[in-house]
């Protein structure tokens, strides 16, 4: 389904006004307000290939209908998206959920939606059809060492699929670890994950990254491989300037300080990639800014900051995506509202007046640096986001477009409504 341009024209016309009076009035009341637009128009944030279908749980699933069947639907949904945003002009690709069976039409399918192929998503976590070994005992951390070869060479032919496309980086998220005291032993298994990152780290072509993922638990409950940004951090220092930490946001244990763990891995340079999400208890993969917008607003805060003092591009420098799960939503419905709230939170990030708070931390003012911050996070920025949506062809409203013209309905209609997204 393509959405004709002058459907969005017609319904921009159609909010214009209204738009135009609060795009004015929040113009007028901050400083540097074209700057800003520039930095919205230019931020982009990738889909995961997985998340344009309905999630669930071990309990059920209950999908929405119209599902994307096949890659091909996947980027077709991106492009939708991207259409009307004009922010998500990116898919992250998970192998081998949707390998390309003809890898130049898939990029030349992207290319016509404006779609650049982000970070390779490669699976140890499960068993595939035909597969020789099992990874119930871990990947890369594995006793035996043939399991451990089909899993780096599992992780190579991610990389060869991701040059064919475009791509420059790979994700590695293991769920390696022990559910039980005494399976593991640490040092070891630790010792022989990083010998097998080592290898994909060789395979690596010039100018690709690997991002080390970390989770603190589940589907192992008492160890984790990669349980932590310090210990995916000692992964990436000891592979090389080409690795780097990749930050999930519900990958933490409760409560954790995600914004300092994002300050001092920008300063240490490691800091490769995100994926946004958010969560009330765990990996809940919920709606970005459902729960916990403040704390997006402090990550972006700490992220504007940190690349800004390393004189990084805000818009390339780091893989922006989103890693979430979808189960009570319409998936694309979902996705508009994540990246809305991505662009949400970068855009109070940039609004921080940072000369009045290095001031108030200098003079230790501890409650003038609170305001600074809360005057930024409680300035209702979604007048700007929309204008740079308008500005690079986008629609005003979204989500309102999606509504109105009931493009799921029509998906429905396209595709039927005993759909399955390949995925989990
Ligand atoms: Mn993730």
């Amino acid at each position: 389904m393509q959405i004709e341009r002058s459907a969005i024209e017609k319904h921009n016309q159609s909010l214009f006004e209204s738009h135009r009076r609060r795009f004015d009035f929040i113009a007028a009341a901050i400083p540097g307000a074209d700057e800003i637009l520039k930095k919205l128009i230019d931020f982009q944030v990738a889909i995961p290939s997985w998340a344009l279908g309905t999630g669930g749980t071990r309990f059920g699933r209950f999908s929405e209908g119209g599902e994307p069947r096949n890659l091909e639907e996947k980027i077709n949904d991106i492009g939708l998206l991207h259409a009307l945003n004009r922010s998500s002009g990116a898919i992250s690709l998970h192998i081998p959920w949707d390998i390309p069976s003809d890898p130049a039409a898939i990029k030349a399918l992207a290319a016509q939606h404006g779609i650049r192929f982000d970070a390779m998503n490669s699976n140890t976590f499960q068993d595939q059809p035909g597969q020789a070994l099992s990874y119930k005992f871990g990947s890369f951390q594995h006793v035996d060492k043939n399991v451990r070869r089909q899993a780096v060479e599992h992780n190579i032919e991610v990389i060869r699929h991701g040059v064919e496309l475009g791509s420059s980086a790979l994700t590695v998220w293991l769920s390696d670890g022990s559910c039980f005291p005494g399976q593991l032993n640490f040092r070891e298994a630790f010792q022989r994950t990083l010998e097998c990152l080592q290898e994909v780290y060789s395979a690596l072509p010039e100018h690709w990254k690997v991002f080390v993922e970390y989770k603190a638990y589940e589907p192992n409950f008492y160890s984790t491989t990669v349980g932590d940004w310090g210990q995916s951090l000692l992964y990436a220092s000891k592979l090389g300037p080409k690795a780097f930490t990749l930050v999930d946001l519900g990958h933490h244990l409760p409560n954790a300080n995600i914004e300092q763990i994002v300050s001092l891995l920008l300063m240490e340079g490691k800091l490769g990639g995100f994926h946004f999400n958010d969560s009330k208890y765990g990996d809940d993969d919920l709606t970005v800014g459902s729960i916990k917008p403040y704390q997006l607003f402090l990550i972006f805060n700490e992220l504007v900051e940190g690349m800004d003092a390393r004189g990084m591009n805000h818009a390339t420098d780091l893989g922006w995506m989103i890693d979430a799960s979808h189960n009570v939503k319409d998936p694309l419905e979902d996705l508009l509202q994540s990246v809305e709230a991505i662009m949400i939170g970068y855009a109070q990030a940039l609004l921080v007046d940072r000369a009045k708070l290095r001031e108030a931390r200098q003079a230790n003012d501890v409650t003038a640096s609170q305001e600074t911050l809360q005057d930024a996070f409680r300035t209702d920025l979604r007048p700007l986001v929309a204008e740079a949506r308008l500005r690079s062809g986008g629609a005003i409203a979204p989500m309102r477009f999606f509504r109105d013209e009931q493009l799921r309905k029509k998906l429905i209609g396209e595709r039927g409504m005993k759909t399955t997204a390949t995925g989990l």
